[in-house]
């Protein structure tokens, strides 16, 4: 590992808390549920005209109290996608749950599908997985799966504090995640375009909200494009503000702040604009007629953290050292390795 030459201090302030987007700001801590750890999009890799999109909440989630973590019933999780470069959506794809985990998935097209989430158990064998199945091969799927991030937290944070150094254990080994998974047709959302934007939101009702305006029902809670944009490099007195913000107003509310903390970290002006260009609006952007892998969308095994060092650390070969995930990805819908079991 090359070694890290700059200022520690202000970096340690910078990424005390970095991870994709687990746990990263006051309201998502409080509700785990509506938390969104990350979001993925890529071509399906059975066929790739069509779309995977996919949303982990429930970071951490302990496989020794998997009963514990299922969705809420009081939130909202939605995947919105603009498909004209104007950072507002055009379609988006919703997830609703019942008390009981049944859910529904609102679609393009006024298409509804109903669904169950497939429940966690404390069982040596994880539960089969309930794939729904809808119109135009589109199929759904909600329920814990292993957490597919993967980063050495813990050797990133010692290094940084001058008291250790990357070990090449990943720190999210073991976890699982709730994750919420859809495959489409491309065609149901590019609207004719080859490049899409998307980004993750979770909207949590709150009828008696004494700060809703009137008539209003969702409080957002969490959104996400990119990984790591809200956890490294928003300030943390305004997380919360900029998951509640539209993407549209990124540039105007938050690329001053996403400068500064690059500047802080010791990237140079050239690298700052390669990063700004992908986080500022934070979308993450897929153009379909070119292979899925980060930063041209998302896929699972992609190994974002050494791709944002690569330009964070001036392109000087920085890297955490794990470069795979824990568990192999599934070759099957929902592609996502099975949970981890007690
Ligand atoms: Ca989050
Ligand atoms: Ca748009
Ligand atoms: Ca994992
Ligand atoms: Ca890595």
């Amino acid at each position: 590992m090359k070694k890290l030459l700059y200022p520690v201090v202000s970096i340690v302030l910078a990424f005390s808390a970095i991870a994709a987007d687990h746990k990263e700001a006051p309201l998502t801590q409080e509700g785990p549920a509506a938390d969104i750890a990350d979001l993925y999009a890529f071509a399906s890799p059975q066929d790739s005209s069509r779309l995977v999109l996919a949303m982990t909440v429930n970071p951490f989630s302990v496989p020794e109290e998997a009963v514990g973590f299922n969705f809420s019933p009081r939130v909202r999780y939605r995947f919105n996608i603009d498909s004209d470069g104007d950072a507002q959506a055009d379609s988006s794809i919703s997830f609703q749950f019942l008390g009981d985990q049944s859910y529904f998935v609102l679609l393009p097209g006024d298409l509804r599908i109903d669904g169950v989430a497939t429940p966690p158990t404390e069982e040596p064998h994880p539960n089969d997985t309930n794939v729904i199945e809808g119109p135009n091969g589109i199929r759904v799927f909600a329920g814990p799966r292993d957490d597919p991030f993967f980063f050495d937290f813990v050797g990133f944070s010692r290094t940084l504090a001058g008291t250790g150094s990357f070990t090449g254990d990943d720190s999210f080994a073991g976890y699982n995640v709730s994750a919420l998974v859809v495959e489409l047709p491309m065609d149901m959302i590019t609207n004719g375009s080859s490049v899409i934007n998307v980004w993750a939101t979770t909207e949590e009702e709150r009828p008696g909200f004494a700060l809703f305006k009137e008539g209003q029902r969702f409080q957002v809670i969490d959104r996400m494009g990119n990984p790591a944009v809200a956890t490294a490099l928003i300030p943390a007195g305004l997380k919360d503000f900029y998951n509640q913000s539209p993407p549209s107003r990124d540039g105007e509310l938050f690329a001053s702040s996403i400068v500064a903390s690059l500047t802080a970290l010791g990237t140079s002006a050239e690298n700052i604009g390669v990063l700004a260009s992908v986080a500022v609006p934070d979308l993450l952007t897929l153009n379909v007629t070119q292979p899925s892998g980060f930063p041209n969308g998302r896929g699972l095994p992609d190994d974002v953290v050494d791709v944002l060092f690569h330009f964070i650390f001036n392109q000087a070969g920085v890297t955490d050292g794990v470069s795979q995930n824990d568990s192999a990805f599934d070759a099957e819908f929902p592609y996502l390795a099975a949970p981890w079991q007690p």
